[in-house]
């Protein structure tokens, strides 16, 4: 902690800024131009202009953060810490122009220059400090949280380099990496003074009794403080991102004066690392050391950080959990409950079972997964190598829910073999434990800690997921906004259920043509967009169908492209037979080790080249898969889509969050009974979603039944059609066996089902089609899933957090 310089005479509401007309606007817009980015209105480049606007809206953030600020401390609310490895957040620029009410000013503002908002906005790089589903999650809820008076914290890593940029080279997936603060970002506040030191390795002694962790090496974290201002400018909280420093004394200054000037280097290169990339696996983790290394910088910055801000205000650490809930977003941050123990026991002089009473309090663990490969597991000499201590704490830890289980034959252990069970250990040290929508939660229950449940049968709790309707529908579909709020009035924004209201426009004809121009506007943007960024045509007559998500085989991309030659197969034999034009859209990264995604992704390319430049179905059918799929392009592709596909395999997705959004904008589901699909089919009605497939109880069933993959080809000749059509090389014809791996897990393995869920899938899309053609009855259908979505704003989801597991009351 540096001295302080703090002057009190001076306060910081004198300082306010005055109302935020244009005129002031203009000026703070020009000042900022001239005197923060150093350029004048004469030589100004499009990024000149998009900081100049940026800090002229951050300015406007300052006065509700601090007012936050205070408050929380004026009252000595309890605060909720959300630790998460991954936080999607995209751009801000929009985002936070909208939440301070001063979209308008500054679109007539810019407008007065001549320059135009939307071009300078697209300027903006995503932060993409996120994988998909669950970093996107994390910045939906920071943002509710704002919204709804939560006072909190968001804390994770300030990678320099997020998610690889996704390029297709014949079709496949290239990585490149992504350099979103090349050009510096304008949101952040740096805060040298917030450094903690985080110790790795080394070992431990004992010392009169105690034990004593001499780390070998200390990496330096040090805090970079984003605003996150909620609905309205009510209320703001922070978003923390720690950057590795490296000490000063890990430069050998005289190594590098004679010459050796990379070798001088290297220790603060491998220093840096820790905040360098983020990893680009959705589910397993790769580079061990370095994932737990990074793993462990995040949960040890933002606990010692925690701890600071908590003794900056009381003295008895016994009551941390009347004032702070931590919570723990997926097993990334599952080191904290032995970190919190370490610090309360070693630097705080708590006994060990108090120290783990406190800190189970304390904690909360999100499951976002029931795949085996995400569960963290990580082996015992790796932890011991890295953290020492923890490792002795977790050893204890593991005795004492050992002995728990009682004379139970085959415990379940936090410690099995040579492996920490990161999953079991987050559920120890926490005193809830959720899943992410009903059937998820359900089978948390019973397949993934059915011991854990029994002895803690309080612990397990549901909250399914929701996501921001202030992006996923205000900033991303103008067009729909307007309408909704001409037609409700305002304050959907921040009450979702209202749009209940439109249930009774649904059969209206004006009404249902007033929201089918706001969907083809919508498609002409994406269409104008796709055009400019990647020359590609699309008829925005035809149903748009999108199927946009992280590329996995439960994801069961592969059924949409086998469907799709399927159709461009009876295409072909029947090309009169008034079939509906349908564009394919298709978006989504690979990571970059998993093969079999990458031969999906290349698949789904090479159909593209052959259905799209024929002539006899060009006018029916299209495959489009813009590369580098992203928020960014999520806005604009959601709003734009008629069909929605969430066809995984039932059991697998844990919730979803896209399905949300595509809903929310009027897009039809195609989906199956798995995660939040369930939930969405009862809220919109199950006439308005076209649902197929086994449910996760057949799943499992099918999957016991040996060769069920070939009877399931056998039993549908369309399928066999299709496989054929890829045997012959009818989509590689410079290379016919590209696929034969993909064609032998099909026949021989296909754990995924889609050959015994592909004639459902057929049958649906069936309905789909004739739905289409008539274009009130899917309008009806599209405004109630509008009307309906209401329940999956993110604003209850955290409202639920904050009263069965955080026990926090709104301050708003
Ligand atoms: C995920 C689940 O797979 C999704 O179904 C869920 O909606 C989100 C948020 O709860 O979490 N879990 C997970 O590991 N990812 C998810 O999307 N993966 C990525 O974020 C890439």
């Amino acid at each position: 902690m540096s001295e302080s310089f703090a002057v009190p005479g001076i306060r910081s509401d004198d300082l306010s800024l005055p109302e935020p007309t244009p005129e002031h606007f203009r000026w703070s817009l020009l000042h900022h131009l001239q005197y923060t980015v150093g350029k004048s209105p004469e030589h100004a480049s499009k990024f000149d202009w998009r900081m100049a606007l940026s800090h002229a809206i951050r300015d406007r953030a300052v006065n509700p953060w601090f007012a936050s600020t205070r408050r929380t401390w004026a009252e000595d609310r309890k605060r909720v810490y959300y630790l998460s490895m991954e936080f999607l957040i995209g751009r801000l620029l929009e985002d936070l122009a909208i939440n301070l009410g001063l979209r308008d000013v500054v679109v007539e503002v810019l407008d007065g220059f001549g320059l135009s908002f939307a071009d300078i906005a697209e300027d903006e790089p995503d932060a993409a400090l996120g994988n998909g589903g669950l970093g996107r999650l994390a910045a939906c809820y920071l943002e509710s949280m704002a919204t709804v008076g939560c006072p909190a914290y968001g804390y994770g890593l300030r990678y320099e380099h997020g998610l690889f940029e996704q390029r297709f080279e014949h079709g496949r997936q290239i990585e490149t990496p992504e350099n979103w603060l090349a050009e510096g970002t304008p949101w952040d506040f740096t805060r040298p003074e917030s450094a903690y030191q985080v110790g790795f390795g080394g070992e431990v002694a004992e010392e009169d009794g105690h034990q004593l962790w001499r780390p070998r090496s200390r990496v330096l974290a040090a805090a970079h403080d984003t605003p996150v201002v909620g609905y309205g400018g009510r209320w703001a909280n922070t978003l923390r991102l720690w950057a590795a420093m490296p000490n000063a004394d890990l430069f050998d200054l005289a190594r590098f004066n004679s010459g050796e000037f990379a070798a001088a280097s290297e220790p603060e290169a491998l220093a840096r690392s820790l905040s360098r990339v983020l990893y680009p696996n959705d589910t397993t983790e790769g580079g061990k050391e370095l994932r737990l290394s990074q793993e462990y910088f995040l949960t040890s910055a933002s606990v010692q950080d925690i701890l600071r801000r908590y003794l900056a205000a009381h003295d008895d650490l016994t009551r941390l959990p009347e004032y702070v809930a931590i919570q723990m977003n997926d097993t990334h941050p599952a080191i904290a409950g032995p970190e919190l123990i370490r610090l309360l026991v070693d630097e705080h002089g708590f006994g060990f079972d108090a120290a783990v009473d406190v800190a189970t309090r304390v904690l909360g663990y999100t499951n976002h997964t029931l795949l085996p490969e995400a569960l963290e597991r990580w082996t015992v000499d790796l932890m011991r190598k890295v953290l020492p201590r923890h490792l002795q704490i977790i050893e204890r830890l593991d005795t004492q829910f050992v002995e728990l289980q009682g004379s139970r034959p085959d415990p379940v252990r936090l410690i099995g073999g040579d492996q920490v069970n990161m999953g079991d250990l987050a559920f120890a040290t926490s005193h809830r434990v959720n899943g992410v929508s009903a059937l998820h939660s359900e089978l948390v229950r019973k397949d993934l800690f059915p011991v854990h449940d029994e002895l803690h049968p309080d612990r397990i709790v549901n909250i399914t997921n929701g996501i921001t309707p202030r992006r996923w529908l205000r900033l991303a579909n103008p067009h729909l906004s307007r309408l909704i709020t001409d037609t409700i009035g305002e304050g959907w924004e921040t009450d979702l259920e209202r749009l209940r209201g439109l249930e009774q426009h649904a059969d209206d004809p004006a009404f249902q043509a007033a929201f089918g121009r706001t969907k083809h506007l919508a498609k002409e943007g994406f269409a104008g967009w796709l055009a400019d960024e990647h020359g590609i045509e699309l008829p925005t007559n035809a149903l748009f169908d999108a199927q946009v998500k992280r590329l996995h085989e439960y994801k069961r991309q592969l059924l949409n492209i086998l469907w799709t030659i399927a159709h461009w197969q009876r295409i072909k034999r029947d090309p009169g037979a008034g079939w509906v034009p349908r564009v394919k859209i298709f978006g989504g990264k690979a990571a970059p080790s998993y093969h079999t995604a990458k031969d999906i992704i290349r698949l789904i390319n090479d159909v593209g080249q052959v259905v799209n430049n024929d002539p006899e179905t060009r006018d029916l059918l299209r495959v489009v898969y813009p590369p580098n799929y992203g928020v960014s392009m999520a806005e604009k592709l959601i709003p734009a889509a008629d069909l929605s596909e969430q066809i995984s395999t039932a059991g697998m997705e844990a919730s979803g969050t896209g399905n949300m959004k595509f809903a929310l904008n009027g897009a039809l589901t195609i989906g199956t009974l798995d995660g939040a699909n369930i939930e969405i089919r009862e809220q919109v009605g199950p006439e308005n979603f076209f649902l197929f497939g086994l449910t996760a109880d057949e799943v499992a069933a099918r999957r016991a039944e040996p060769d069920h993959a070939r009877a399931a080809i056998e039993r549908s000749q369309p399928l066999q059609d299709v496989l054929q059509a890829i045997a012959e090389g009818t989509f590689s014809p410079d290379e016919t066996h590209r696929y034969g791996g993909l064609l032998d897990l099909m026949w021989n393995s296909d754990w995924f089902l889609v050959a015994s869920d592909f004639d459902a899938y057929d049958a649906a899309q069936g309905e789909v089609e004739r739905a289409y053609r008539d274009p009130q009855h899917w309008q009806r259908m599209a405004i109630l899933n509008v009307a309906r979505m209401g329940y999956f704003s993110s604003d209850r989801s955290i409202r639920e957090y904050m009263s069965e597991i955080w026990d926090i009351a709104p301050a708003l």
